[in-house]
């Protein structure tokens, strides 16, 4: 049976096809659809972790003992899952363990448009990049068995378009994978300087072995066509190149690290012109130069935001496209102009508008972070001055109490959502405790991870599956960490708010 399915369903469905046992997550778009579909495949443990690092831990875990695991996230959570995933590396998994990285050419909805294949290629484990839905599940299965062949996680690289989008999905049933049997390996799995040592050299031998693999698997497929221009592509991008330049050789890689270099010096010898087209860093193509191949690449192509069909049409069509001398068809292009713009704005009745209102009428200095009330950066309140990254208002707003001085913090604030709070801020109140700030931090309890699309999270007392759980107590909390003032203050009371908000 085929269903049309967007990308990150078809990865939820590719995990339980492929017999997991446990997904995690921290949400973050645009990765989040994944693991709330998992959810709802009663067969496999699903969870909203606190954050990516944890996710990953869970997911190691349950990998190590024998059970297939699923991990996802946004970019900039592999930041945050850095420090276990580059020793994972070298402990390697026992079952399956896949890493799904959401990344956001274009930034759609993130701080940053880093590129995670530089993460793979860092960790030397394998990257996986699907073009499509149907290429979203099937890769996901595969990722299973690589990571399994090779005693490896393996990183599935998504983009936004590939996450988003929708297509067919040949649906199979699962496969129940039974538990690995797990034996207790010390010299495998704790890594302390004399065990490391050896595991580092395996991983260099596992990643000669992956190149080999890279060279015959299905995962990258030569095709060729016209041999006046070739075009090494992967991820939604190949898919651009066969609508603009359908007569174009291509080289798709499935697997965009490592690279195959035999196959792509076998391209590069079959065709006359050769370009990588690929969103952001030059990862391909800085690779083919290092072996002296002769390619086009970020010397046509943007390093910044996506490459959307348009932009190859405009820098490749009139040399090599079918419709040469054809005037482009600007109708939906001029339509989408006259389309008014609508910035994100705070939700009517969102709690944080008073807080905001009240911070700007005080003309305060606000350490933000992120979160629906980021926009409180924004007109009409324009009551933020920092946002880096998840956690980060708290260590700022220190940062900037030490430099200027209690004085000058006395007009200063931190201000973080409670997801953030858990995600990665509690560690900055305990600093700000310890080193004795005096700076105000205001946590924007809307019992709710709002911005990413109101998943439940460890304070408003809900699982991922909707079941009753314990939920964390934050005035307790902050009190235990030794916050000697704590005031619980009604946002929509602002009379009360200013008073309070001025008083600390
Ligand atoms: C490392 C990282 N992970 C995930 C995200 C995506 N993200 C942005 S804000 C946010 C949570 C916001 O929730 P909360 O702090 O409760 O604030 P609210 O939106 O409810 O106001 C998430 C998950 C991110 N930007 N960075």
């Amino acid at each position: 049976m085929k269903k049309l399915l967007t990308g990150n369903e078809a990865i939820a469905r590719g995990a339980w096809e492929a017999g997991v046992k446990v997904c995690t997550a921290y949400p973050g778009t645009p990765s989040t659809e994944i693991t709330e579909n998992a959810a709802s495949y009663s067969e496999m443990y699903a969870e909203w972790s606190p954050n990516e690092k944890v996710a990953l831990e869970v997911g190691l875990g349950a990998a190590i003992i024998g059970g297939r695991a699923l991990v996802a996230m946004k970019h900039v959570g592999v930041n945050v899952a850095a420090d276990p995933l580059f020793t994972l590396a070298y402990t390697g998994i026992n079952a399956g363990l896949v890493l799904v990285s959401a990344d956001d050419p274009g930034m759609h909805s993130s701080q940053n448009e880093q590129d995670n294949r530089n993460f793979g290629k860092a960790a030397k484990i394998p990257v996986l990049e699907p073009s499509d839905s149907q290429e979203a599940k099937e890769f996901t299965k595969i990722a299973f068995e690589l990571s399994e062949a090779f005693d490896t996680p393996v990183m599935l690289r998504t983009t936004t378009r590939v996450a988003h989008s929708q297509s067919l999905v040949e649906l199979e049933p699962r496969q129940e994978i039974p538990l690995k049997n797990y034996e207790k390996n010390i010299q495998k799995y704790v890594m302390m300087p004399g065990f490391a040592r050896p595991r580092h050299v395996a991983v260099e031998a596992r990643l000669e072995k992956l190149m080999e693999y890279a060279e015959t698997c299905s995962l990258n497929r030569m095709e060729l066509r016209q041999r006046q221009l070739g075009i090494i592509a992967s991820g939604a991008v190949y898919q651009y190149v066969r609508e603009v330049l359908p007569n174009a050789s291509t080289l798709k890689l499935g697997m965009t690290y490592p690279l195959p270099r035999k196959l792509i010096e076998e391209f590069a010898g079959q065709v006359e012109n050769l370009y990588v087209i690929e969103e952001l860093d030059p990862f391909i193509e800085d690779q083919l130069k290092a072996w002296g191949i002769k390619v086009h690449g970020k010397d046509t192509f943007p390093l910044v935001g996506e490459i959307l069909p348009e932009i190859i049409q405009e820098k490749l069509g009139s040399t090599y496209g079918q419709n040469k001398n054809e005037p482009e068809n600007t109708e939906s292009s001029d339509n989408f102009l006259h389309i008014p713009v609508r910035p994100p704005v705070m939700c009517p009745g969102c709690p944080h508008r008073g807080l905001f209102y009240i911070l700007n009428k005080l003309k305060l200095t606000v350490t933000g972070d992120i979160g629906c009330y980021t926009l409180g950066a924004q007109a009409p309140h324009h009551a933020m001055d920092t946002t880096i990254c998840m956690g980060a208002s708290i260590g700022a707003a220190i940062g900037m109490e030490k430099a200027r001085g209690k004085e000058f913090a006395r007009k200063l604030v931190a201000v973080i959502g409670d997801s953030t709070f858990i995600h990665s801020g509690i560690t900055g109140l305990i600093d700000a405790v310890y080193n004795k700030a005096t700076t105000t931090v205001i946590i924007l309890d809307n019992r709710t991870t709002a911005m990413t699309g109101h998943q439940n999270n460890p304070l408003n007392g809900r699982t991922i599956k909707g079941e009753a759980t314990k939920e964390v107590n934050l005035p307790l909390l902050a009190k235990a960490v030794g916050v000697d003032r704590v005031v619980e203050v009604d946002p929509f009371n602002l009379t009360e708010l200013e008073t309070i908000i001025k008083q600390e």
